[in-house]
């Protein structure tokens, strides 16, 4: 069987990797093979980031492994085949990577951290602007509660933080660490608890421009907001007014609008704003080549693989 694969950034590692774990299979390079192989008859395709023309010649593909977690960029490809089945990866390492850069932000946000970043860059010994705060006292809203969203809550209420995820179908978890809520009706209230948020919502129809002045106002005054989800969840201009009204204290962003951040961005030099290149949580290759070489192999079995994307709900 052959696999036509593409991985943006792949320097050669991966598509290696690939070929080595699936000795029976030609894996077809597009970037280099594309003019010289016949791809009408491939049937699926590894993916990151493809370019536009990636499925032109290739019109039976039906079953495409995302490199990622997220599939808000394959789902937008103008060239996706109607009727093809995305399989995403599932946590493959990311879950752990996100936890801890959650932790960061919240850390950041509960110890006062920027106010210290200020002073130091003053050369000021301020002690008085700074509040002894329990964690405890310091509640983490997480916008998401899938793979990611409940090993980010799992870490925080480890480290003594209150945590409740918001999610869209109801959730039951096995400890009483975490709180659960779902649905529209139950976003309001949710959000009034949140001294911080982290979203971690895939990128969807429902939740495009979700972090905006509406919600911020519904925050508690000074929240902080952490968003390694995508730059398409917030309005940057709603968040540059609701940091210059005090409503929301600081915010730690990993996803932007335009990446990368164009270097004339307000937001490069916003003393209230951490910004991180999209690397909260990054794809390992070995767990997820593990990962999808196990999704092809149960695929060809005639099983159902983990991580099927329900394309109609965009994740
Ligand atoms: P999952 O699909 O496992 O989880 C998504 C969660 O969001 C689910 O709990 C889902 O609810 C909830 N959700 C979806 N739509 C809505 C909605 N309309 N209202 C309320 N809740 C909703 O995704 P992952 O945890 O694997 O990943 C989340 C996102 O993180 C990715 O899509 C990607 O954008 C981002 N990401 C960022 C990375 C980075 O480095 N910055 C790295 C990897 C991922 P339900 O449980 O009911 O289905
Ligand atoms: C992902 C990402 O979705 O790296 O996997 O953003």
């Amino acid at each position: 069987m052959s696999i036509l694969f593409y991985c943006e950034g792949d320097d050669g590692q991966l598509l290696q990797t690939f070929r080595q774990r699936l000795p029976g299979h030609v894996i077809v390079d597009w970037s280099s093979e594309r003019t010289t192989t016949d791809l009408h008859d491939i049937t699926a395709a590894i993916v990151w980031k493809p370019p536009a023309e990636f499925f032109d010649n290739s019109p039976r593909i039906c079953t495409v492994y995302a490199f990622s977690a997220g599939v808000d960029s394959i789902l937008q490809h103008p060239g996706l085949p109607e009727n093809a089945t995305i399989i995403r990866l599932r946590d493959a390492g990311m879950a752990q990577q996100m936890a801890e850069y959650a932790l960061y932000g919240v850390l950041h946000s509960h110890r006062q951290m920027g106010i210290q970043r200020v002073a130091q860059s003053r050369k000021q010994w301020i002690q008085d602007d700074v509040r002894a705060i329990f964690a405890a006292d310091t509640h983490v809203g997480i916008l998401g509660a899938g793979a990611l969203g409940l090993q980010v809550a799992e870490r925080l209420a480890l480290n003594g933080y209150p945590v409740c995820c918001w999610s869209r179908s109801a959730r039951t978890m096995d400890n009483d660490r975490v709180t659960c809520v779902h649905g529209q009706e139950a976003l309001g209230d949710f959000l009034q608890t949140c001294n911080i948020l982290v979203c971690l919502l895939p990128l969807t129809n429902a939740t495009t421009g979700i972090l905006d002045a509406t919600l911020f106002e519904q925050l508690p005054q000074g929240a902080f907001l952490i968003n390694p989800g995508r730059g398409a969840h917030m309005n940057e201009s709603d968040l540059l007014g609701a940091l210059a009204s005090g409503q929301i204290s600081g915010a730690l962003l990993d996803v932007f609008n335009t990446e990368p951040l164009p270097e004339n961005h307000p937001f490069w030099t916003h003393p209230a704003i951490i910004i991180t290149p999209h690397v909260a949580a990054q794809s390992l290759p070995v767990e997820s080549v593990n990962q999808i070489v196990k999704s092809i192999q149960t695929v060809e079995r005639g099983d159902v693989p983990d991580g099927i994307v329900d394309r109609s709900r965009g994740y």
